[in-house]
């Protein structure tokens, strides 16, 4: 390593083999009670818990740290209506046969539809951009590196945050969705990656059995 400025890593507290095991377990029990949700109330929902939530989000690492996201926040009624008649719009083409029949075969387990009634009704929708240019400095114009992937980690980040946070949470990604830009009035050099909807489950709300099947561990990793 060559020598920067710097300061000790102490971020980490001291524990047992024992707690360190205990403390794994514990957050993968608790993240595994996370849920997609397509069936949300439309309870309020604090804004300080969105914006802890992307604080949450901006800590993950990025590409030579320039941090390459952005997050519209959308609350108001009118404008999660319009994102709702062009997801929508987008989604009608798509399950007509755009997407094609083994697209559509492998959607079929989760019922999923053109119909996103959940865009109207859920409090709040975070639409998730990349910036292909950008730099850590305000105003920068630097390219940014491994764009997709650094906002797929805040967007886990994300994810864990709402969640840890008592909200229910669904990764909406309309086809295509270039849409979003227009309608979150965002620059050209910006990319839409996700629109993360949160709010409270309904109090009918369901899951789709398929989407609670997950992999193994020996299925996802091998030990070299
Ligand atoms: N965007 C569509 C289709 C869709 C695609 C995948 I891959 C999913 O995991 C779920 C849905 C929709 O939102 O219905």
């Amino acid at each position: 390593m060559k020598p920067v400025p710097h300061v000790p890593y102490t971020a980490l507290p001291d524990l047992t083999d024992e707690e360190r095991v205990a403390r794994a377990r514990a957050f993968h029990e608790q993240i595994s009670t996370r849920r997609t949700c397509r069936m949300f109330s439309d309870a309020p929902v604090p804004r300080e818990v969105i914006e802890e939530a992307i604080l949450a989000a901006g800590t993950a690492p990025s590409g030579a740290n320039h941090q390459p996201w952005h997050f519209a926040v959308v609350s108001t009624p009118e404008l999660r209506h319009r994102i709702r008649l062009a997801a929508e719009e987008e989604e009608r083409a798509f399950y007509a046969g755009k997407a094609g029949q083994e697209w559509l075969d492998a959607l079929a387990p989760l019922g999923t539809d053109e119909d996103k009634p959940y865009l109207d009704i859920a409090p709040w929708h975070i639409v998730v951009f990349g910036q292909r240019r950008g730099g850590i400095e305000p105003g920068e114009s630097k390219t940014n590196y491994y764009v997709t992937e650094s906002v797929g980690i805040a967007c886990g980040f994300l994810l864990g945050a709402l969640h840890a946070a008592g909200l229910a949470t669904l990764t909406h990604t309309p086809s295509p969705m270039g849409f979003l830009r227009e309608l979150c009035r965002r620059p050209d050099g910006e990319k839409p990656l996700m629109v993360i909807v949160a709010g409270l489950p309904a109090p009918d709300a369901v899951v789709p059995l398929h989407a609670l099947r997950k992999k193994t561990l020996k299925q996802i990793s091998s030990w070299l």
